[in-house]
């Protein structure tokens, strides 16, 4: 384990205990409106930027953790996994940063209901939610804040997908990413939609990781990127707190292109974005032009996610009958304590 890594644990006093308990939790994914890009320490994800985040309510990862025979099993949508599948790989390593030295075999089964055929990652509510579930399958005592922080070494964007709702992850200034960590928005909007376009929901040429990797380190439009970003993600914030979509789709907008141009510009060129998205961004804007409220946010990836206003539901299918529309305040999804 790298000592930095070590150290942040240490510091947040995660200590498993000497015995496993069963625990069951959930997680949902979350899509940024406002873009995390870049890190200022590989080890740690810690990010180059703040970046702002909508949970997507009932589409995320449960996770079941119970004391395992002799050996971790570790279970995903039903199917048992190798050892050395990537996932379970991922998953163990993990696991192994809080258990330490302690032989607390354990068996992991982690289900998703974030459909795969809408091109949107699991590993956010992945990794949240299996911290929530270690830290009462090994009584960590951590709180929501800890568990951010936590899941940010298993994913930067797992750090917003501790809570439901509008998230921050604020960038934070300390070499040990102690102030790294997400911060709840206690509004609701209860007409915000966000709707996924699929694109193309194949596996994705390169990973996020090795992408912003790429990116800082090639692309000569990436020294624009910081200061920008946490300029939008503080402009995206306050239109949030204002529910005032007629300000916050632009910048929502800007922002993903901007991302989208860092990456552009990266020798070689990372283009995540093909031309049926493109041709997708035309549409949308010819439709804008003749009215439709609807805006734009791209990530990792050639799939497209539309925000708008509930009263915008029905123009939004008729342009686009594919969309698939989230509403992250639904009445089933179970909002935690202090949600008002
Ligand atoms: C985001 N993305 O803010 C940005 C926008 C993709 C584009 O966070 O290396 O899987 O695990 O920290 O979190 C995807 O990257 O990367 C991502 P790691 P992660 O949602």
């Amino acid at each position: 384990m790298v000592d930095s890594v070590k150290r942040m644990i240490q510091a947040i006093g995660a200590k498993a205990a000497d015995e496993v308990v069963e625990a069951n939790a959930y997680a949902p994914s979350n899509i940024a409106l406002a873009k995390y890009w870049g890190k200022r320490d590989l080890e740690l994800n810690l990010p180059k930027n703040s970046s702002f985040s909508v949970s997507l309510g009932e589409l995320g990862s449960h996770t079941h953790v119970a004391p395992g025979a002799d050996d971790d099993v570790v279970l995903l949508n039903g199917e048992e996994l190798q050892a050395t599948d990537h996932f379970a790989e991922q998953v163990l390593n993990f696991v192994g940063l809080f258990r330490g030295d302690k032989h607390l075999p354990l068996r992991i089964e982690t289900r998703n209901t974030v459909p795969t055929a809408a091109g949107l990652a699991s590993s956010a509510s992945g990794f949240a939610a299996l911290i929530s579930a270690l830290n009462s399958a090994l009584s960590l005592q951590l709180t929501k804040e800890q568990q951010s922080l936590c899941a940010r070494l298993g994913s930067g964007s797992a750090t917003r997908s501790i809570w439901h709702g509008f998230v921050r992850w604020h960038r934070g200034n300390r070499d040990d990413g102690l102030d790294s960590h997400g911060v709840p928005l206690r509004d609701r909007w209860d007409d915000f939609r966000i709707a996924v376009l699929p694109i193309d929901t194949g596996p994705k040429a390169q990973s996020s990781r090795d992408g912003m990797n790429h990116t800082v380190g090639t692309s000569p439009l990436y020294a624009a990127w910081p200061q920008q970003a946490e300029n939008d993600c503080n402009a995206i914030e306050t239109a949030v707190k204002d529910q005032d979509m007629a300000r916050l789709g632009p910048l929502c907008e800007a922002n993903a292109l901007a991302m989208h141009a860092t990456m552009l510009a990266a020798r070689p060129a990372l283009r995540y974005l093909n031309a049926h998205s493109w041709q997708a961004l035309d549409t949308l804007g010819r439709a804008r032009a003749e009215g439709l409220k609807a805006f734009a946010t791209m990530d990792a990836g050639p799939n497209i996610k539309l925000i708008y206003l509930a009263e915008s539901s029905a123009d939004v299918q008729s342009v686009f009958a594919d969309a698939q529309e989230i509403n992250p305040f639904a009445q089933q999804v179970h909002l935690p304590n202090g949600f008002a």
